[in-house]
């Protein structure tokens, strides 16, 4: 019989990606979407994929149950978050009324109603904020100082599932993922949009980008490998926690130089810099050490490179033949 896995947030790049992942390994895929008013939207990314889904959300414990209770799945992946850091200002309560409450909400019902699942719960490297290790790289062991309410609520998430871990006995798991991107990544993350505002101002439908801090670091790597990380990571006779990264990191300037100069255009005439596109505070550099999960033969296949022209490619197929689908927020 086919293993069923439950995925919160399978609406969004890792959602995708982790169910076209395990519908290739025969998975039985079912998830939640919440519901918004704008429902030609809901399911853009995954509207083609043999998936299951139903209206649910993080803070509604009662459909969790009685989902997680009509499922019975074998594994059930926690992606759904408010994810986005600067916004997470703007917006702290439901940050963390979502990132936090939701996931004591989704481990009380999975402790209540299928404890013999395993559960994975999307951690983040904002978790790190401002701690680096002396050697410059961030590990399981690495304190964390977060920066945002983001990286705050995200932290909450990480120790609950510790703590349930060890209370109850669960197998419940945090993949602490560093940036990952890829063609289905939302343009409100900073590599889509330059490389969507790059490939506009290429085709003439666009004269400039705007950015706030291109002096950030981040280690970047693409969707595609992460999902199959988080599928390792349950397949373990013990649960744990790993990080998950390339070990590379670039400036935000780094990825703008590089895709501009893909498309034969410079920085130097079309980036801008506006200050409403900064946070009241940064997170200066995130460079990941991932021997734990390497151990386990997880090795990414993407470069910087290959994931940055493959979004470039994406991008250009939109917008150079002309059909456009709709953006993804
Ligand atoms: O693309 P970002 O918004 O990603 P950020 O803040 O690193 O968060 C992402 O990675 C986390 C893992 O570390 C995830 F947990 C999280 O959910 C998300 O996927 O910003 C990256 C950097 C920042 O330093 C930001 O200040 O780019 C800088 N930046 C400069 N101009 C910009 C912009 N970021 C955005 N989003 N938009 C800009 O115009």
């Amino acid at each position: 019989m086919s293993k069923k896995a439950f995925i919160t947030g399978i609406s969004g790049m890792d959602g995708y990606n982790l169910s076209v992942y395990l519908l290739s390994l025969g998975y039985e895929v079912h998830g939640i979407i919440r519901r918004h008013s704008v429902s030609s939207t809901q399911d853009v990314r995954i509207a083609n994929l043999n998936v299951t889904t139903y209206y649910g959300d993080l803070l509604d414990q009662s459909s969790l149950e009685r989902l997680l209770n009509d499922v019975q799945p074998d594994e059930i992946y926690n992606l759904a978050a408010m994810s986005h850091v600067r916004i997470s200002f703007e917006i702290p309560q439901f940050t963390c009324l979502t990132n936090s409450i939701g996931v004591l909400n989704i481990l009380e019902a999975y402790r209540k109603v299928v404890p013999k699942a395993k559960f994975y719960q999307a951690s983040s490297s904002e978790m790190f904020g401002s701690s680096v290790d002396a050697d410059g790289y961030q590990r399981e062991s690495t304190p964390m100082h977060p920066v945002s309410p983001y990286g705050v609520s995200k932290l909450f998430g990480y120790h609950v599932v510790n703590v349930y871990r060890q209370s109850y006995g669960l197998f419940c798991c945090s993949g602490i993922l560093f940036n990952h991107s890829g063609p289905m990544r939302g343009e409100a993350f900073v590599e889509a949009k330059i490389v969507k505002a790059a490939v506009r101002i290429k085709l003439d439908l666009d004269k400039q980008l705007e950015l706030g801090n291109i002096f950030a670091y981040r280690d970047f790597g693409h969707s595609k490998d992460y999902v199959k990380a988080m599928h390792l990571i349950l397949q373990q006779d013990k649960p744990d926690n790993y990080v998950v990264a390339t070990g590379i990191t670039k400036s935000i300037n780094d990825v703008a130089n590089y895709v501009f100069e893909k498309l034969d255009l410079s920085t130097v005439f079309h980036l801008v810099i506006d200050p409403k596109h900064k946070r009241p505070q940064e997170l200066d550099y995130l460079k990941g050490d991932s021997c734990k999960i390497r151990a386990l033969g997880w090795t990414p296949e993407y470069t910087f490179e290959s994931m940055l022209d493959e979004m470039i490619a994406y991008q250009m197929k939109i917008y150079g033949g002309k059909t456009f689908k709709p953006e993804y927020y």
